[in-house]
Formats: structure tokens, sequence, C-alpha cells
């Protein structure tokens, strides 16, 4: 069995970050170096889809409700607006292999994007 990701620890309460909203099958959190004024991030609650083409390919519908955690973690804590990021793969930046959505929104930089 493979090692249980940071995601799942935090969700299990094994390292502390305050779960600040979730659904049936996800949570969010502050993403802990944030790039833009609101920078959360959406995560399954098991971590058995590495990215999300895996994810839209296994499990849709739970791609769905992390879209709609999304879209109502930007209205309650920005103007509504928001941009959505899937880091897929090492080479584009990703860290941690438990499919996960950045939630970008306020005034987004340069560096957001990157
Ligand atoms: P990615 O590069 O797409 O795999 O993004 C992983 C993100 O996870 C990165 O922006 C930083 C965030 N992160 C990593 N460890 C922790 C943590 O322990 N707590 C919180 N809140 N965020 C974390």
């Amino acid at each position: 069995m493979s090692e249980k990701s940071i995601f799942t620890r935090i969700y299990e309460g094994e390292i502390p970050s305050e779960i600040i909203a979730e659904t049936d099958n996800a949570f969010a959190i502050r993403d802990i170096a944030p790039k833009a004024p609101v920078h959360l991030l959406v995560i399954p609650k098991t971590g058995e889809y590495r990215n999300v083409v895996e994810l839209a390919a296994g499990d849709p519908a739970l791609l769905a409700e992390m879209i709609g955690l999304a879209n109502s973690l930007a209205a309650e804590h920005a103007d509504g607006d928001f941009r959505l990021v899937f880091n897929t793969g090492e080479g584009a930046g990703q860290t941690v292999f438990h499919v996960h959505a950045h939630v970008l929104a306020g005034t987004l930089t340069e560096e957001s994007l990157g």
C-alpha cells in the first residue's frame, strides 16, 4: 500500500490545517504558500487519483463536485470569479500526487500563473 499523501494526513488530522469547507467527497484548505490574495486547495477526501486526468476518467462526478465547491468558495472568499489550476505532472510543477485544484482569486499576478 502506498504511503498516505500530505493531504490525507491533513484530512485525518495528523497534520494541522483548518478545513475551511467540505462536501461529501471533497474538502478545502488554504494553500500554505499563497500565490494570490485568495489561494485555496480543493481536494478529494481519498487519494486514489494522482492527477486530474485520472480523476476525470475514473470519477467525473467527483471532479464536478470539486468544481462546485471551488465555485462556492470563490463566492464566499472573493467576488465569485476564480481561476482553477490543476498542475499535472512534475514538469508542470505538481508536487503532491493526490489530485487537487488550486482556486486562485483576487488580483492575480504573473507569479500566481506560474
Ligand atoms: P502542486 O504543486 O500543484 O502539487 O501543489 C501543492 C500545493 O500544496 C502547494 O501549493 C503547497 C501546498 N501544500 C503543501 N504542503 C502543504 C501543507 O502542509 N499545508 C497546506 N495548507 N498546503 C500545503
